[in-house]
């Protein structure tokens, strides 16, 4: 199988397995596990903030950062098609209490002026403007990179507006791979970061969420209420941090593998690339699929057929992601799957 559904489904290459295994373990509850606490300063450290801590997922990461920061009734900020809204069962309103302004803007980027008018006036009657969330790469968007600027500019209103910047940065090492910047252009300016190491970067499991000490103590709390505090995790710990040290840089190549893919969609009747293939952003490749050819599933489907997985993301909207378990060699076996299900598709409808 040639899985480009997500870049999650990557599994430990030997040499990450060697590192799980030579890691030194602890306990995390009980504050003596010394592989965590090296990825913790390790990941403070690259994003410039004060403390970092080891949760099992993104999902987690966010939700606490909003749990840690917001009251009931309170609003955030974020993208209409943020993964925050689509993608996280409604936990904003569950754990948190609070309701989600969405904003509008094109490949889920939005400008200055959108936090701005957004922010309400502090009223009895309004609920409480209290984070926003920037999400980057923006994963619905297309996997669009934030630039520097876009990001500075909303930070600026965002912290105008009194307003806790939380950066959803899944796969902020695809943003800053694709903009051949460092993590600290976008994490200087943000009261606190998600990062996740099962994406792009290849670890099995896990995230962190990074920010000043007394947030990340007070979201320590909150993983333990949420049942996310783990025990000898320095045994995924030590994955993660081998996915820091050699599995950044290489991101290029998922980018090009991914461009390479878009090439071949591009040229096949019945799919409809969004946007230009020389212009994908980092990882990620969404088409639509013509009525004539069926919906997206079925689509999928027939693509599952010949040994190729790609998601439906809509009723008409496939995505397909290139990660660390994928060749140019594999992409050019699924540009011939594509062609030959597009064929067959259109044939049978
Ligand atoms: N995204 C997954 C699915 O949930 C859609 C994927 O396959 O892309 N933030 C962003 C921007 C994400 O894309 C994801 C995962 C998360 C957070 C949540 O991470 P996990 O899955 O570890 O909870």
């Amino acid at each position: 199988m040639i899985d480009l559904r997500s870049d999650t489904v990557t599994r430990p290459t030997s040499a990450m397995w060697e590192a799980m295994r030579a890691a030194p373990l602890g306990d995390d509850v009980l504050g003596d596990e010394p592989t965590v606490r090296e990825l913790e300063a390790k990941v403070a450290a690259l994003l410039g903030q004060d403390a970092a801590l080891y949760v099992p997922s993104g999902t987690m990461a966010n939700q606490l950062a909003i749990r840690t920061v917001c009251e009931g009734g309170d609003e955030i900020l974020a993208h209409r098609e943020s993964h925050i809204i689509h993608y996280e069962t409604g936990s904003p309103a569950a754990l948190s209490g609070c309701m989600i302004s969405p904003l509008d803007g094109a490949g889920g980027v939005f400008d200055a002026d959108a936090v701005r008018a957004a922010i309400r006036h502090r009223d009895q009657h309004a609920p409480l403007s209290r984070m926003l969330v920037v999400e980057n790469t923006a994963n619905r968007g297309g996997g669009t990179v934030w630039s520097v600027e876009q990001f500075a500019a909303v930070a600026t209103a965002a912290r105008i507006g009194g307003l806790h910047l939380h950066i959803d940065g899944a796969r902020l090492m695809n943003a800053c791979v694709a903009l051949g910047v460092g993590p600290r252009d976008f994490t200087a300016h943000a009261d606190s970061v998600s990062l996740c190491f099962s994406k792009g970067l290849g670890a099995p499991v896990g995230s962190a969420l990074v920010g000043p000490h007394a947030f990340i103590a007070r979201a320590r709390r909150f993983r333990k209420m949420f049942g996310g505090a783990m025990r000898q995790s320095g045994l995924l710990a030590a994955a993660a941090i081998y996915a820091l040290d050699h599995h950044v840089a290489r991101l290029a190549d998922d980018h090009k593998n991914a461009r390479a893919l878009a090439a071949a969609i591009a040229q096949i009747p019945g799919l409809s690339l969004e946007g230009p293939p020389e212009k994908i952003p980092t990882n990620m490749v969404f088409f639509r699929v013509a009525a004539a050819l069926g919906n997206a599933q079925s689509f999928c489907d027939h693509l599952r057929e010949t040994g190729v997985l790609a998601l439906g993301l809509g009723p008409d909207r496939v995505r397909m992601v290139t990660h660390l378990d994928v060749s140019a060699r594999d992409i050019e076996s699924a540009s011939v799957a594509l062609a030959t299900v597009a064929t067959s598709c259109k044939g049978s409808h």
